[in-house]
């Protein structure tokens, strides 16, 4: 969520009441704002577009909330050390946070592992399940106010609780440890936030807390259909639909049977019919080790009852699906029903089953969605073909949207009064359609003076943050280049720090009056790595220690310099993306779902250098393709290329730098060596994120920017032409489009 208190006052349209009765009370507006911690409780993308799309639901008057876990300790604080990431907890609770409101009284229990039985209930078999570990979750509510309106919608958060305060009997005995147990081992459950982005590990705690979300969160929402509907159990998907964000909530699909069937005594194919009307399910990556799988023994410990309900439910469907696919040779069937099957082998260790969540997602859903045209295209044609050819109708795009809020109005209040003035009124902010009237004045060369006035003083104020972070002034004339995301191979900054290289060994080459035409650059590259991945933190090494090198070479400091940014978070971006004038999207085609961060640079007038992939691809469409650098191969050509890796022929240039890096030019050269390794041998397997087929063309296209750069008013001109195009990408357009094919939900307002 980042911080609430600007977004807030500017939501409720306060800002300069709010500032005055501060300042009257002796306090400085900013100062204020900055000593609020980012809620840092999800890991990248995938969370903060849940958060813009509370904000739109809110200003969309859409009866819609949020759930999730309110966890301790949020995303971890990231600090170098030597150059070496390193992390530190997120205590963001201490001081407490203003924002909760918690709801004394509303909690649900939640239970765990145990036993289940078949009773008589008169003439009726029930199912009980008698779990061996119980827990309170507790709800906190986080108020979430639309945008020029009264509507103000909800996160609603659960905090882990025991149920027994503390065993007297065991403190008495003297036993102290056993005494607090059940304190601990409830509050494990919402300590920690899962420091991966697309690669869950097998943890149990993991399950654990998915697991203690969606049962709470489900409770929650029957009890208030109970309240007012009753047991009128066929009226819930009228009244409630969920939307299943990744496949981390889907556990919902055999928690929703539960409770449906064995704690409100429904039949099961009307309980199935109910579920399956009211559940849907986005998928948000195509890494494969993201689409989460538990192992049947992990699942039938933790959660017995549902282990079981997922086993009728798989029945059932590979039942029907036979008799679906009748037409197909006994062979052929059992090969497609064994690989669309729930539960199926682990195809690396032959011993074990798995459950496979998203199959579990797609059978008990209604709708199933990516996050870009291109994913939407992938999840139906490779990821979940098998499924698509099946329901072909319940497979749909719903490409992701920013709120324009946050990421434009309220993060560069300067662009914004410039947008305001320009068209004669603020009525963008809730319409960005209307931002494509910046169109008309893209080449007019007063409006661009004001357009690269407020450019450079958000650069000014970039410039003040790096100098507090690094010490070190750049220079404001410079094209800030900036990369922020999580690290990861398939997104690249690995690509990025080589061609940084390169232009340094180039820049090294010139003589003074060809450094004279040099277009200096300012190169900032920032995000995590999650703490296990090993690679990711070696990339991020590789970044420090080329900045190490090029910052400190006075012939060439002022031409190119290069810094990561510490501990990137929602925060952060707000002052980083107005100042940028060149954003990286610059992931291997393919496998980069959407990208939000890349909608946030368009709106703010920053140029795109990226791959064809994700919502790049949209955003190019808007802003028109010639505006933006394109380059590298296209997804359909990538499994050929992985294919034919051993016989490619890599560019001379990267040869060398490989040399350099291996030959210890930025020291550390060990560390270094299985970064290297993993690009550099060319064999099937190997640089599987197609570093080196990228890197001539990726070299091209960064020469294309210097080019344009050094004509300004044609890069004025783009940059206007970016925030004109970005209207599409506004979360409340994906949030109609939501509430209109997946939801069934209208705007209402409350009365006033
Ligand atoms: C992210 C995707 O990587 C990103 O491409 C997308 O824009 C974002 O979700 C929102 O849809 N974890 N993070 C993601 O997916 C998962 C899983």
């Amino acid at each position: 969520m980042g911080r609430s208190l600007t977004n807030t006052v500017y939501n409720l349209g306060l800002e300069g009441e709010y500032a005055d009765a501060l300042r009257q009370l002796g306090y400085d507006m900013e100062k204020v704002a900055d000593a609020e911690r980012d809620a840092a409780l999800g890991n990248g993308g995938l969370g903060r577009l849940a958060a813009c799309f509370l904000d739109s639901i809110a200003t969309l008057d859409l009866p819609g909330w949020g759930y999730g876990i309110r966890y301790k300790y949020g995303m971890f604080k990231q600090v170098l050390k030597n150059g070496y990431q390193a992390e530190q907890p997120d205590i963001w609770l201490t001081s407490g946070n203003p924002w909760e409101i918690r709801r004394d009284g509303l909690r649900f229990e939640v239970g765990f592992g145990g036993r289940v039985e078949r009773k008589k209930d008169g003439n009726k078999e029930v199912t009980v399940w008698t779990p061996s570990e119980k827990v309170w979750a507790q709800a906190y509510d986080n108020p979430i106010p639309g945008f020029s309106t009264p509507t103000t919608s909800n996160l609603r958060l659960w905090d882990a609780q025991p149920i027994s305060e503390f065993d007297l009997g065991a403190f008495n005995a003297g036993d102290y440890d056993r005494a607090m147990l059940d304190r601990e081992r409830a509050e494990a459950i919402s300590a920690v936030l899962y420091p991966n982005d697309s690669t869950p590990e097998g943890k149990e705690l993991r399950l654990k807390q998915q697991y203690f979300f969606v049962c709470a969160s489900l409770q929650d929402v029957l009890s208030r259909f109970k309240a007012t509907h009753g047991t009128k159990f066929e009226l819930l998907p009228d009244k409630a639909c969920f939307q299943l964000n990744d496949t981390h909530p889907t556990i919902a699909v055999a928690e929703l049977m539960r409770l449906l069937v064995d704690v409100e005594g429904l039949d099961w194919d009307a309980a199935w019919t109910i579920t399956t009307k009211c559940l849907n399910y986005t998928n948000h990556t195509v890494m494969p080790e993201a689409l989460e799988k538990w192992p049947v023994k992990v699942m039938a410990k933790m959660l017995p009852r549902h282990m079981e309900i997922i086993e009728v439910i798989n029945e059932g469907w590979t039942k029907w699906l036979g008799g679906h696919l009748k037409e197909l040779k006994a062979e052929e069937r059992a090969k497609r029903i064994s690989a669309m099957s729930i539960i199926h082998e682990n195809p690396w260790n032959k011993e074990e089953m798995l459950v496979n969540m998203a199959y579990l997602a797609v059978v008990g859903s209604s709708a199933v969605n990516g996050v870009a045209a291109i994913h939407s295209n992938i999840v139906k044609d490779e990821i979940l073909n098998d499924f698509y050819q099946i329901f072909p109708s319940k497979f749909q795009n719903k490409t992701n949207g920013v709120t324009p809020r946050r990421w434009l109005a309220w993060c560069n209040p300067e662009l914004a009064s410039l947008i305001t003035e320009t068209l004669g009124s603020n009525e963008w902010i809730n319409d960005t359609e209307k931002l494509s009237a910046l169109r008309a004045h893209a080449s007019d060369p007063t409006f661009q003076k004001k357009w690269a006035a407020v450019k450079h003083a958000k650069k000014e104020k970039l410039a003040a943050l790096i100098k507090k972070i690094h010490g070190d002034s750049v220079n404001t004339n410079a094209l800030f280049d900036i990369q922020i995301k999580r690290i990861h191979e398939y997104k690249r900054q690995y690509l990025n720090v080589l061609s940084i290289i390169w232009r340094y060994k180039q820049l090294k080459k010139m003589t003074p009056e060809q450094r004279k035409k040099a277009v200096p650059r300012v190169c900032l590259i920032g995000g995590k790595a999650a703490s296990a991945y090993d690679m990711a933190k070696r990339i991020i090494r590789l970044v420090t220690a080329v900045g190490d090198v090029i910052n400190k070479d006075p012939e060439t400091k002022d031409l190119l310099s290069l810094y990561f940014l510490p501990d990137y978070n929602v925060t952060l971006a707000e002052t980083i993306i107005p100042a940028a004038e060149l954003s990286q999207h610059i992931s291997t085609a393919g496998t980069e779902a959407s990208g939000t961060s890349n909608m946030k640079f368009q709106m703010n007038g920053c140029l795109i250098i990226g791959t064809w992939d994700g919502a790049n691809i949209e955003i190019a469409e808007e802003t028109g393709v010639d505006n933006v650098f394109v380059f590298g191969v296209r997804a359909d050509e990538i499994n050929q290329l992985r294919k034919e890796r051993k016989n490619f022929k890599t560019d001379p240039r990267w040869d060398e730098i490989m040399k350099d890096i291996e030959g210890g030019m930025f020291g550390d050269k060990d560390y270094f060596k299985p970064l290297v390794d993993s690009v550099n041998n060319m064999k099937v397997g190997n640089d599987w994120f197609l570093v080196a087929n990228d890197f001539a063309a990726y070299l091209d296209a960064q020469e294309e920017v210097d080019k344009v750069y050094k004509d300004q008013s044609e890069w004025l001109r783009r940059s206007i032409m970016y925030t004109a195009g970005s209207g599409k990408f506004s979360s409340d357009r994906t949030i109609r489009e939501y509430a209109e094919d997946i939801w069934h939900v209208k705007p209402s307002r409350p009365a006033a």
